[in-house]
């Protein structure tokens, strides 16, 4: 017998289909870590929604049994926006990889974190195009090779931690899809926060990216203690800095900044969907809408 938070149906947001990745890909990580989080705080799949782009890791929204928008590629970020603006009551979880969200979308990215909607923005790093099957991505390591460097990357990375803290980001993690337990929490907190939230979630392409392997961050992850101070912007910037010999996973920064609901007079105290639609609900008389434009 569990305690009443150990009870939980950890199965309520998984499919009933069998996702189509590789047997040991990284992207298993999150989705359990994901589901059981959603599950252990009570959450109902009725009132969540998952957004991808394009990208193995952005099938992922068909492996859930929640909503669900799989969008174009890069676009993750810009129709969850959409999606919680017009409806502030569901909970809103962006999702796909680094290609998707460090390349083509990252624009959304940073908008994405200044903007400080509370939306939960998780992105399966396995630092390569796994879907195209083994081009550099804007986070491959140097010297790693790839389909489109023969030679070795040899452009630098980008840091999406330090990346996301410069832009506002109010909640700013990175996990490890080799230990679940501990992404779990990090979901669960990140979940929990007023404002967006964002996961680099250390997830290993097991067939094309052979060198950032489960083996290979196993020898250089380590865990944030309660020594670092998740208020302290400064301290944040400085452990995002840290390199290949050692990666800290956890909560880097958490600010209680109001999110974009809290401020904007607009949707503050409005459902948009849940108000009535066109002119004449309105009480607008559209002809003289017409009238003004003669
Ligand atoms: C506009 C557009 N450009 C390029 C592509 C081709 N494309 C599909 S997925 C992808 C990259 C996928 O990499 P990532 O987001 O890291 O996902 P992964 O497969 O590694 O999980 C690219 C370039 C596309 N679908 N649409
Ligand atoms: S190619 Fe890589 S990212 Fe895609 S499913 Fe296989 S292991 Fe995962
Ligand atoms: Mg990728």
């Amino acid at each position: 017998m569990g305690t009443e938070s150990q009870r939980y149906d950890k199965k309520l947001f998984k499919a009933n289909l069998k996702p189509n990745w590789c047997p040991g890909c990284g992207d298993y990580g999150l989705l359990s870590a994901s589901t059981k989080a959603l599950s252990k705080l009570k959450f109902q799949p009725s009132n969540v929604v998952f957004i991808s782009g394009i990208g193995c890791s952005s099938s992922f929204p068909h492996w859930t049994n929640a909503y669900g928008i799989h969008m174009v590629h890069g676009r993750a970020l810009p129709t969850a926006t959409g999606v919680k603006m017009v409806n502030p009551e569901l909970t809103v979880i962006a999702v796909g990889g680094d290609g998707d969200g460090y390349g083509i979308g990252i624009g959304h990215f940073i908008h994405s974190a200044r903007r400080n909607l509370d939306i939960t923005y998780m992105v399966m790093n396995n630092q390569i195009y796994g879907l195209t099957m083994g081009q550099s991505s804007p986070s491959s390591q140097l010297g790693l090779v790839t389909l489109t460097a023969p030679q070795g990357v040899d452009e630098l990375p980008i840091n999406p931690l330090a990346l996301s803290l410069g832009a506002g980001a109010s909640f700013v993690a990175r996990g490890f899809s080799g230990d679940r337990k501990h992404l779990q929490v990090i979901i669960e907190k990140a979940l929990n926060h007023n404002g967006f939230s964002f996961i680099d979630v250390l997830s290993p392409c097991i067939t094309f990216n052979k060198l950032n392997t489960y083996e290979w961050f196993r020898k250089r992850v380590y865990k944030l203690d309660e020594n670092h101070d998740q208020t302290d912007i400064e301290a944040a910037f400085a452990k995002s800095q840290e390199g290949n010999g050692r990666i800290p996973i956890g909560i880097f920064y958490k600010s209680e900044r109001p999110s974009l609901h809290d401020l904007d007079p607009v949707t503050k105290n409005k459902i948009p969907v849940k108000e009535p639609l066109g002119f004449k609900a309105q009480g607008i008389d559209v002809q003289e809408v017409f009238d003004d434009f003669r």
